[in-house]
């Protein structure tokens, strides 16, 4: 089984099929890429995971998994994968799964930002990649036009509903802005966050990095003009070599000792300044909301139907301008990686990874918890 190719299912302009893809050139994983418009999609994989989402594999033998960071966990487990992505130090794990938060779920509004805040800018470039999946079914030009008015209308709906406005967007600009800043320093002299092989936290910023900022015209342009070294690395992790003739003298591995580089120090720090409040905003909304329901039946979907991955909307500040934004439980899931294996860690490491924590700022992260676990369960995120 494990020879057959597998089956993805997204697209080019995916922000999170590229992240899997990124992971299956660098594990040498055999698979067969297929955009959502294809009937196996439309037929077979869309009802069995209860909503249009992508990307989803699916195995020779019809098994599906969704979402990236399941599926990243299940290739492991099943021996697909090269090496793990998962480092097995304490302070390497925990920074990784820290970093996989941050770059995922936490560049979400950039990424959402620069693809449809500047719309024109973009925009002949998105009508074609958007377009991809419509003309591989044959529509005509006239109902691709009208698929895409509808569909492209619907994702740029979402920008105020992230926080994104006029009178935010230069707050979420100057964030933005610093995080290149420090990644382009660290990209200068090492291939990977975390050193010469990449690791879950390469591939939680690559979600956003690629398929958003990193090849939508407007900032990739800037990319490449204010951090080359990032643009740089995004080539990298597209590639299914390890990419790192710059670092000739760079073994494909970590460093032996449980360290991290310290020019990930300013990118943790950034992260405890931009992130951390709308984290924490995110626990507290999510306990008051839990409070206010009453009993939830454990598999509940978080949303109350699979469909809906939200549960409403609440207000941080980033960079003294105040945002309302949508709470989504998933980002909490992504969190409770990093509570669960800090909390997993022998009473006496666990000093030493706090006081690495408490040296940027996100001491606080280590610990914060909802009232209530958000699980996986048939491909929806539910209450535990
Ligand atoms: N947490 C998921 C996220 C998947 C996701 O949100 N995919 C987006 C496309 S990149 C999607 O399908 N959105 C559909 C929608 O918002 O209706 C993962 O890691 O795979």
């Amino acid at each position: 089984m494990q020879n057959q190719p597998l089956t993805l299912f997204g697209a080019p302009v995916g922000l999170w099929t590229g992240k899997i893809r990124s992971y299956l050139r660098k594990q040498g994983i055999p698979f067969v890429e297929r955009l959502p418009s294809d009937p196996v999609f439309q037929g077979e994989v869309m009802p069995a995971v209860k909503r249009f989402i992508n990307p989803v594999i699916r195995f020779a033998d019809g098994m599906l998994v969704q979402d990236t960071a399941d599926i990243i966990d299940y290739l492991e487990r099943k021996g697909y994968a090269r090496f793990s992505v998962y480092p097995q130090q304490p302070l390497q794990r925990i920074v990784a799964l820290t970093l996989d938060l941050f770059g995922g779920e936490g560049q979400v509004r950039a990424a959402m930002h620069y693809r449809w805040s500047y719309r024109d800018y973009n925009d002949t470039f998105l009508r074609h990649e958007f377009g991809l999946a419509f003309r591989a079914v044959g529509l005509p030009q006239a109902a691709i036009d009208q698929q895409l008015d509808g569909f492209m209308g619907y994702l740029n709906a979402y920008l105020p509903k992230l926080g994104i406005t006029p009178t935010s967007a230069p707050a979420v600009e100057a964030a933005y802005g610093d995080l290149l800043a420090a990644l382009d320093a660290h990209f200068r002299v090492q291939p990977y966050l975390l050193g010469g092989r990449p690791t879950v936290a390469d591939f939680g910023f690559i979600a956003n990095l690629f398929a958003h900022l990193g090849r939508d015209p407007y900032p990739a342009d800037m990319m490449k003009r204010k951090a080359p070294s990032v643009f740089r690395w995004t080539e990298r992790m597209m590639a299914n070599d390890p990419d790192t003739p710059e670092f000739p003298n760079c073994a494909f591995a970590l460093p032996e000792a449980d360290e991290v580089p310290a020019t990930i120090g300013p990118v943790l720090r950034l992260m405890a300044q931009d992130y951390l409040p709308e984290l924490k905003m995110a626990v507290a909304y999510t306990d008051a909301w839990l409070a206010q329901q009453g009993d939830i039946a454990s598999g509940t979907p978080v949303g109350g139907k699979p469909k809906v991955r939200n549960i409403g909307q609440g207000r941080f500040h980033l960079r003294g301008v105040e945002l309302e934004t949508l709470v989504w439980p998933y980002s909490l899931y992504m969190l409770q990686r990093v509570t669960d294996a800090y909390e997993k860690l022998d009473p006496q490491q666990q000093p030493v990874i706090h006081d690495y924590f408490a040296s940027t700022g996100l001491e606080d992260l280590l610990t914060l918890r909802a009232t209530r676990r958000v699980e996986r369960r048939d491909h929806i995120e539910i209450w535990a």
